[in-house]
């Protein structure tokens, strides 16, 4: 955004999300703009993984689906550990239906997703109704969860032949503007200030931009993922970068996070002139 200049405590102190004000507020407590992408498949790995590199991440990432032993410990456990480390929970569902399907996915069901995820993501190619339903939800008077959570629209990817371009990210713009009481920000390789949208901004508009496929020694996978590094990220626009196997698959993995903590925090010291 055009705030991206700015340090993260000034964009803290001024943001109207108050889950906004909490992520930047982590990120410059711990001196760390990274998430994790915990992509590991058994709840003991995760909450290891989770409490080893607690201290250097603002935020985890998980895919809570690819668990094989989900239960009531891997909410207790992930829970624990976000206060233990002050850090926060971003589930990656990629919510993609109906306003009425999504409803359900979120709130309640089978992973419960509401009650410890503080970030959560959605595709746009339903159209708005996806992002009026999960806010519908969300910032319902009877929410348990408070204020407490925040939704990131998928504006773009970073696999290769990804058709979330053009029109699509537009869309995503549109619907962030329309919805930014509980849109954080976008999923997406760059900032997204220039992309057309048909609505104006509000005064003031500080949409926050994570960035994935982040990684410091590969290029891509044999799949389509397509890698950047740290710095080319957050010189793109990234406010958090998002790092899976360059972190949990190193040999490692503290070691590892130490490394993208450092590359990426001096990446935004020299963005912000500091
Ligand atoms: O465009 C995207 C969006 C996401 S959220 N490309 C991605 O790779 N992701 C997710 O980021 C993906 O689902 C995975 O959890 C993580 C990248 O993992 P890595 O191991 O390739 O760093």
């Amino acid at each position: 955004s055009s705030k991206s200049q700015l340090p993260y405590s000034v964009r803290g102190k001024s943001h109207p999300n108050p889950l906004a004000r909490r992520l930047f507020e982590v990120a410059e407590a711990k001196k760390s703009n990274v998430t994790v992408s915990a992509d590991v498949t058994t709840t003991k790995e995760l909450l290891d993984l989770a409490d080893r590199l607690g201290p250097h991440i603002a935020v985890i990432k998980t895919h809570i689906d690819i668990l094989s032993d989900f239960s009531e410990d891997t909410i207790t456990g992930l829970k624990a550990l976000a206060t233990k480390h002050n850090f926060l929970i971003f589930e990656d569902r990629k919510f993609i239906d109906i306003g009425n399907t999504v409803q359900k996915q979120y709130h309640n069901g089978t992973l419960r997703i509401s009650e410890w995820s503080h970030i959560i993501n959605c595709s746009v190619l339903p159209g708005e109704g996806i992002v009026e339903a999960l806010a519908q939800t969300a910032q319902a008077p009877d929410f348990p969860y408070g204020s407490d959570r925040g939704l990131l629209i998928l504006a773009e990817m970073t696999s290769k032949g990804s058709l979330a371009t053009g029109a699509y990210t537009s869309a995503s713009v549109d619907y962030a503007r329309k919805y930014h009481s509980f849109v954080l920000g976008f999923v997406a390789t760059r900032a997204l200030g220039e992309v057309e949208s048909s609505v104006a901004p509000a005064e003031g508009e500080d949409f926050v931009v994570f960035t994935t496929g982040v990684n410091l020694s590969s290029k891509g996978d044999k799949l389509g993922q397509q890698y950047q590094t740290p710095q080319s990220a957050i010189g793109r626009g990234a406010d958090f970068i998002i790092a899976g196997r360059g972190i949990y698959a190193a040999p490692d993995p503290v070691e590892a996070a130490k490394q993208y903590q450092q590359q990426g925090w001096e990446a935004y010291l020299a963005r912000v002139g500091g």
